[in-house]
């Protein structure tokens, strides 16, 4: 676990709690100094039975992760990376829902505290002027049909300079930092993050996944436009039209006939 030191602004478990203003997200608080990736801890301790709440939070990942077994660049002090163990009571077809209640409410808390207005792009993107600040990896586990519990990783930018992200990532990585043009409070923002996300968690209940679906296509200023999109080495066109039940994008081809897809990246 990481101590204070005076004048280093570290994430300790103190110091989080403090300024954490939830009931359920951050209930348990595991604070590292350095972690392989937050996901994978959390996943560990959510297999051995830790509740739902649970926040797993580190200032350095070594092996932090994105979809596919990309890499997730997470270097000590300068953003948030974190994962939240989430015991919701849906279907399995619906967990491919829960990243867009984390983008929508990832947007919702940078609005709040900053003024900014991010853009969201599907999958799990959050983006100023086509640059990304924050990545959602989740990861769930499956029982009798329905979702066991769900890992919801999130990765924010936020104080990095933009000499400061590897030279490879330079041309499309951001961090609030940047766009906000000034150093941010780490700890502050974490505790906004969770306070939207656990609201619009709490919404599912009243008003199910579909609400949050409908915010999110508000943000994503590719809905309802012509879009590619690239599935490993397969490009495939169209319009924009939906996102089903289950998360998939709904694509709508020239021809005029639509196709679910899964999984992919938007082609900027
Ligand atoms: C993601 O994957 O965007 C999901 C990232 C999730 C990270 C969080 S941090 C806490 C938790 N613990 C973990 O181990 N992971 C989660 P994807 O869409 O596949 O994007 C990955 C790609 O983004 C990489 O291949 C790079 O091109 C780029 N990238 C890597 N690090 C970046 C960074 N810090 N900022 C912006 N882009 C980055």
């Amino acid at each position: 676990m990481i101590k204070d030191r005076p004048g280093f602004d570290l994430l300790s478990e103190e110091r989080i709690k403090a300024a954490l203003k939830t009931d359920l997200l951050g209930n348990r608080v595991y604070a590292f100094w350095s972690v392989g990736s937050t996901n994978e801890f959390a996943y560990r301790r959510a297999l051995q039975g830790d509740l739902e709440g649970v926040l797993v939070i580190a200032e350095q990942q070594t092996k932090g992760k994105g979809r596919k077994s990309r890499d997730w660049d997470s270097p000590f002090y300068k953003g948030l990376w974190f994962s939240l163990i989430l015991r919701p009571d849906i279907q399995s077809s619906q967990a491919g829902l829960l990243p867009y209640l984390a983008g929508v409410s990832v947007a919702e808390a940078v609005e709040n505290l900053l003024k900014l207005t991010p853009d969201l792009k599907w999958p799990n993107d959050l983006l100023f002027q086509g640059k990304k600040f924050c990545g959602i990896l989740s990861e769930v586990e499956f029982e009798n049909g329905k979702v066991k519990f769900i890992i919801l990783g999130i990765g924010i930018n936020v104080n990095q300079k933009p000499d400061e992200f590897p030279e490879q990532y330079q041309h499309q990585a951001t961090s609030l930092r940047q766009n906000y043009n000034s150093r941010i409070d780490r700890a502050e923002l974490l505790a906004e993050v969770l306070y939207c996300l656990e609201q619009n968690y709490k919404s599912i209940a009243t008003y199910g996944l579909n609400e949050i679906v409908s915010k999110w296509k508000k943000r994503c200023p590719q809905f309802g436009k012509e879009i590619v999109i690239m599935q490993d080495d397969v490009q495939v066109q169209g319009q924009f039209v939906d996102i089903d039940d289950n998360g998939c994008l709904i694509l709508q081809t020239e021809s005029g006939a639509t196709k679910k897809i899964v999984a992919g990246d938007i082609r900027f």
